[in-house]
């Protein structure tokens, strides 16, 4: 019989992934959905189209413990990997509330739920580098001290020692991974990374002129969410639970990034990208850089994706999709600008 384990945050980036993941190894994966997602699976469920006749899905909300109970009470789980988070930093900006809501008692719901019910149960919960914030040293490892920048940032830090509690006070298998930006054609539209290649595809075929940004110096670690995915498992198959910091150890400037998906395109970025103040925010994270030996020596795990494998995956899966459906994905990222 194959592990079963239950994955919060299913329909997002990571969760896709990480399920097919599973599924390849053989796991029996259920997944968390809030209800709404029903109303308009074929949208909502895009992500998973291609697996939804292998999932078990359950309808419930991180703002609801009952609901988390009712599933968790219904299902011997193995492994729990806590994805589900209000995971955008301008958002959490806009209401700080909500954010806090959703990712600190969201996670305290379910590490109480699994206490209680599943104690043995093993929990792998989605800690950010954006903890890390305004760091302190570079590159960071998981002994650099946090110093978040963003209520989003405050909410993991505190989803991160609630983590480390129900493991040192009740002896639970609970693991941190301490992620670095990942990125790939599942992106959300929001996030910079595919603003910019959704960007690069409207532009070439026509349906845009220029692209708006906020700060291009802010650099960043990115890697591949396929390959993000596999550093999570890994963790959860130790012996011991632990935290462990997953980034590719190399950073880029967001022009940088600007600079090869416009290239990819045949395109030279300084012709379209403005900086426009509405997207800078209140407080910046300015350089993100990982090192995550640990994970090297102690998961065996390795980045397959280099960063120019990254950005021409990104790129032309829009510009396909683009030519495809001439009706692309645009962010509805104004909402997060500054008045
Ligand atoms: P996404 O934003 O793509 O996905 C977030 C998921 O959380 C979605 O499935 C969303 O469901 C779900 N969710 C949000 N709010 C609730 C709620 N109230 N109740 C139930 N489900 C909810 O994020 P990613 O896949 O990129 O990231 C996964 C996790 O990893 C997040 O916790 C994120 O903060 C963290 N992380 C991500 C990094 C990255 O670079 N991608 C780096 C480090 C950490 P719905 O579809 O219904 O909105
Ligand atoms: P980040 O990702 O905040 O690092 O959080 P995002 O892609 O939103 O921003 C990266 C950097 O780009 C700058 N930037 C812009 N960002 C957006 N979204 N839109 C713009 O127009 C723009 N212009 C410049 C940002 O200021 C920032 O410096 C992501 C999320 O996935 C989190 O959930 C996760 O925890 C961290 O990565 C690690």
């Amino acid at each position: 019989m194959g592990k079963k384990a239950l994955i919060t945050g299913i329909t997002g980036q990571d969760g896709s992934y990480l399920a097919e993941h599973l599924l390849d190894l053989g796991y029996e994966v259920h997944g968390l959905i809030r209800r709404v997602a029903l109303e308009e699976p074929h949208r909502r469920l895009g992500r998973l189209n291609h697996l939804l006749d292998k999932l078990v899905l359950h309808a419930a909300s991180m703002e609801s413990y009952p609901s988390l109970f009712h599933v968790i009470s219904r299902n011997e789980f193995d492994e729990c990997y806590h994805l589900a988070a209000q995971s955008f930093v301008a958002e959490s900006f806009a209401d700080g509330f909500s954010t806090m809501s959703t990712n600190i008692d969201g996670t305290h719901f379910l590490l109480a739920a699994l206490r209680e019910l599943r104690p043995k149960c093993r929990f792998y919960f989605a800690g950010s580098s954006e903890m890390f914030g305004k760091v302190r040293e570079s590159p960071q490892n998981e002994r650099t001290p946090f110093h978040p920048r963003s209520p989003y940032g405050i909410s993991k830090v505190a989803g991160f020692h609630l983590t480390v509690n129900y493991r040192e006070a009740y002896g639970m298998f609970c693991s941190n991974g301490i992620l670095f930006n990942h990125e790939g054609p599942r992106r959300g539209f929001e996030f910079v990374t595919r603003k910019i290649t959704s960007s690069v595809a409207r532009i070439k075929y026509g349906l845009a002129t220029e692209l708006r940004l906020g700060t291009l110096d802010a650099r960043r670690d990115w890697g591949h969410a396929a390959d993000y995915v596999r550093a999570m498992h890994l963790m959860l198959q130790q012996p011991e639970p632990d935290d462990y910091v997953v980034a590719t150890g190399k950073t880029h400037t967001v022009r940088e990034f600007c600079e090869r998906a416009f290239a990819e395109a045949g395109l030279d970025y300084r012709d379209y990208v403005k900086v426009d103040e509405r997207f800078i925010r209140p407080a910046e994270v300015d350089l993100l850089l990982g090192d995550a030996t640990k994970a090297r020596k102690v998961l065996g795990w390795e980045p397959r994706y280099t960063f120019d494998e990254l950005v021409r995956e990104m790129v032309r899966t829009d510009l396909e999709s683009v030519r495809m459906t001439a009706a692309p994905g645009e962010p509805a990222d104004l909402l997060y600008a500054k008045a």
